[in-house]
């Protein structure tokens, strides 16, 4: 089995699923969470999947998957829109990184409609809900090689 696709997620989404469903949607964190195992086990892969609220632990986490992931999927929530620090996390990367958004920032607020994250990201998948989350867990697999069970 290839090292595990991290699944990381920004500030609030912890609380996915408690308000604004209309444009996030219904389902919470955790169901987000199995779609994505389910999807990468059809591809021979797990997923590590955390949510922080605080920007440093998320560049911990970007540094960690370095050396101990295969790819990363990363919802950056709204540091995307403002981390410079993030950026330059993702930049040290070599693996795959999909930036993932359930909504489509693009159609939203002005200050929505780039993130710093897109920069250094191999792809972006958004305005699917939980969906933009098993789209790039199953954009990540495609690009470490995994195939369909
Ligand atoms: O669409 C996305 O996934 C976003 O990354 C979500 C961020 C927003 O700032 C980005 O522009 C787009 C906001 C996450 C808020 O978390 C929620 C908490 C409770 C209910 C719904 C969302």
């Amino acid at each position: 089995m290839p090292k595990p696709i991290y699944v990381l997620s920004g500030p609030n989404l912890n609380l996915l699923g408690t308000r604004e469903p209309e444009i996030y949607g219904h389902q919470t964190l955790n169901d987000v969470q199995a779609l994505c195992a389910a999807r990468a086990a059809a591809f021979g892969c797990e997923v590590v999947f955390r949510q922080s609220n605080h920007e440093g632990e998320l560049v911990d986490w970007i540094q960690e998957a370095r050396e101990k992931a295969s790819a990363l999927v990363l919802n950056p929530a709204a540091y995307g829109h403002t981390s410079v620090a993030l950026l330059d996390a993702l930049k040290m990367l070599v693996i795959p990184v999909i930036e993932c958004h359930l909504s489509n920032p693009a159609a939203r607020e002005e200050f929505r409609r780039q993130t710093y994250v897109s920069l250094a990201a191999t792809g972006v998948i958004s305005g699917f809900g939980a969906a933009s989350y098993e789209l790039a867990v199953e954009a990540a697999a495609g690009l470490i090689g995994a195939a369909k069970r």
